[in-house]
């Protein structure tokens, strides 16, 4: 197969577009896409701060990569789960990147910065790893972002992830998260930042060529709780359905966001926003899900630390 940009050796066939590339064509299709979403969903300008979020799997360090190659003002944000193995692999990928490409990185550990483990305080509060987890994320991003004066929070999230994220949404009529469901998320209190997805129309594989052709480390594996998560479900149907109809998933998406979401405007509430009475941050409630958080897992460490001691002196 030749590439369609040059007539070389084609490396890679792209189904939904009928369109074969070879290494370097696929490197400019790869740019196009990333420069025109910016630019088209108006994500962020060369004089912004742009802080990407990491996680060491592809698509988030491809984003990382092309955003420093594109000269963009970027830092890069790690946080450490504190799930294993996995944890510290990813971060060593990460490091190691950042080292390379002498890119600047701000490493969170959940662990060590504010005492809890994820998976062993949801299993202490009966609540699921990943909603725990899902909290922390979006409590740091945007902690991060205010404290460090970024302009912009970016992720990895892509055309699967995105078609997934809708699927899901349509399935169970979600009003208020169609409503919001966007590439751009904008800022909607003078301490919220905003949040963008400059792969969104990328998908999962064509990430993944992107760290291959670019020699970027990446963990291979997912995270272990992602295991069974209905996303991944999703996204099996929708590549079964993309398999027998290419450019179904990107279809779905854009025409949802063109002439769908509209439709949902009217289910998104503005919730009342305030401040966190003990860490400033934005949140609904008197005390944000974060500080609970943290407040649950200082209780149940005071209980163990009793329980120990009552042990050990009976
Ligand atoms: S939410 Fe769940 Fe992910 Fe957190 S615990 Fe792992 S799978 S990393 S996107
Ligand atoms: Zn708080």
């Amino acid at each position: 197969m030749r590439c369609r940009r040059c007539g070389d050796k084609a490396e890679i066939y792209l189904k939904r577009h009928n369109a074969a590339f070879c290494n370097d064509c696929f490197q400019v299709y790869y740019s196009e896409q990333v420069r025109k979403n910016i630019r088209r969903e108006k994500m962020f300008g060369s004089k912004d701060r742009v802080l990407v979020v990491v996680s060491g799997g592809k698509d988030s360090m491809a984003l990382w990569h092309k955003l420093l190659k594109e000269g963009y003002d970027v830092t890069a944000m790690y946080i450490n789960l504190g799930i294993g193995d996995y944890s510290d692999r990813s971060q060593e990928i990460v490091e190691r990147f950042s080292e390379e490409y002498e890119a600047p990185l701000i490493v969170r550990n959940i662990e060590k910065d504010y005492g809890f483990n994820i998976p062993r305080l949801a299993r202490e509060i009966r609540r699921s790893t990943c909603s725990l987890c899902g909290t922390i994320k979006r409590y740091l991003f945007n902690k991060v972002a205010l404290d460090g004066g970024f302009d912009v929070v970016a992720t990895g999230h892509n055309l699967d992830d995105e078609a997934a994220t809708l699927f899901g949404n349509v399935l169970s009529w979600q009003e208020g998260y169609l409503a919001r469901q966007s590439p751009v998320l904008p800022s909607t209190h003078p301490k919220l930042v905003k949040k963008v997805k400059p792969l969104f129309t990328l998908t999962e594989r064509e990430n993944l060529a992107y760290v291959l052709f670019n020699g970027i480390s990446f963990i291979h594996e997912e995270c272990p709780h992602a295991l069974g998560a209905s996303s991944i479900l999703y996204k099996e149907v929708l590549n079964q359905l993309e398999e027998a109809s290419p450019g179904t998933k990107q279809r779905f998406l854009t025409n949802f966001l063109k002439k769908g979401r509209k439709n949902f405007e009217a289910c998104s509430e503005t919730p009342d926003l305030r401040e966190c009475s003990i860490c400033g941050q934005v949140t609904t409630a008197e005390v944000c899900s974060f500080c609970r958080l943290r407040q649950m897992a200082e209780k149940k460490k005071m209980k163990a630390d009793l329980w120990a001691q009552e042990s050990e002196n009976p």
